[in-house]
């Protein structure tokens, strides 16, 4: 099939915004790349903005070994994140999902710009005001949850909504690779981890997220908050579960699902 860009992106909006589950995109659409799925990505993603979503930062994903083993990769993908997929409260509907996963995760919050190929770990730590508990739902809109590179890409790296905790900490509080994460599901141990998981520490997945931004013109703004990955494997959930994720020395989420 001819390809266009914008009614690819078109296609997985309405898929999106109905959470109806579509076809893998290189399955049907001959010879796409990894910048094409990019550009579908963010076409996607200025529809939301054009209907007043806002762009509040953005999430790096597949970068754990383990997820990158998964999709055949060595290396990590990004995707945006919009106001309308922040939840207040840790509540999570299933309305407007299909086969939700969640995932834990320490953000970062930023008080400076941070953009350019050559950012440092060090240029991370002193645009960073803070670093956040935070669990991540991701959602991907392809069948039984399967895809290529190329296709999560464009699927803006399977993000559909994302909570942080009340309390911020400062980064320097504690070893963020060093940071235990232990999620139950209903009561029971789902998962554990450490955050060592994300590309060996998360501030070197910041560093990352710069590097990748920059190539598309782009870059993490005051204000904005940066997912840097998950720190285990993502699990799935359904309505009545109660997930409950302690993060040694940074407190817990619980977090519902109706
Ligand atoms: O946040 C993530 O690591 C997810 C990236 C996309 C792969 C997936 O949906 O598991
Ligand atoms: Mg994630």
């Amino acid at each position: 099939m001819a390809l266009s860009l914008p009614s690819i992106a078109d296609e997985l909006y309405r898929h999106q915004t109905a959470a109806t589950e579509l076809k893998k995109l290189t399955l049907r659409y001959e010879g796409l790349t990894v910048d094409d799925a990019y550009e579908i990505q963010r076409l996607t993603m200025q529809r939301y903005m054009v209907e007043g979503a806002r762009l509040v930062g953005w999430k790096m994903g597949l970068t754990s070994k383990a997820k990158q083993r998964s999709v055949g990769v060595d290396e990590p993908i990004f995707g945006h994140l919009l106001s309308t997929m922040e939840l207040e409260r840790p509540v999570l509907s299933m309305q407007g999902l299909i086969h939700p996963r969640v995932e834990p995760e320490i953000a970062f919050v930023f008080r400076s710009r941070l953009e350019g190929p050559n950012v440092t770990a060090r240029d991370v730590w002193l645009a960073t005001e803070c670093v956040v508990p935070a669990v991540e739902v991701i959602d991907s809109r392809y069948e039984n949850f399967s895809f290529t590179l190329v296709d999560v890409i464009a699927d803006n790296a399977s993000s559909a909504r994302f909570y942080l905790a009340d309390q911020a900490y400062s980064p320097y509080a504690f070893r963020l690779d060093e940071v235990g994460v232990v999620m139950r599901l209903n009561g029971d141990v789902a998962q554990t981890g450490a955050g060592a998981a994300v590309l060996g520490h998360p501030v070197r997945s910041v560093v990352e997220q710069v590097r990748m931004l920059t190539r598309f013109g782009a870059a993490i703004e005051p204000g904005m908050v940066v997912l840097t990955g998950g720190i285990t494997e993502a699990i799935y959930v359904h309505p009545g579960d109660r997930v409950e994720i302690a993060f040694a020395g940074m407190g817990a989420i619980e977090l519902d699902v109706i």
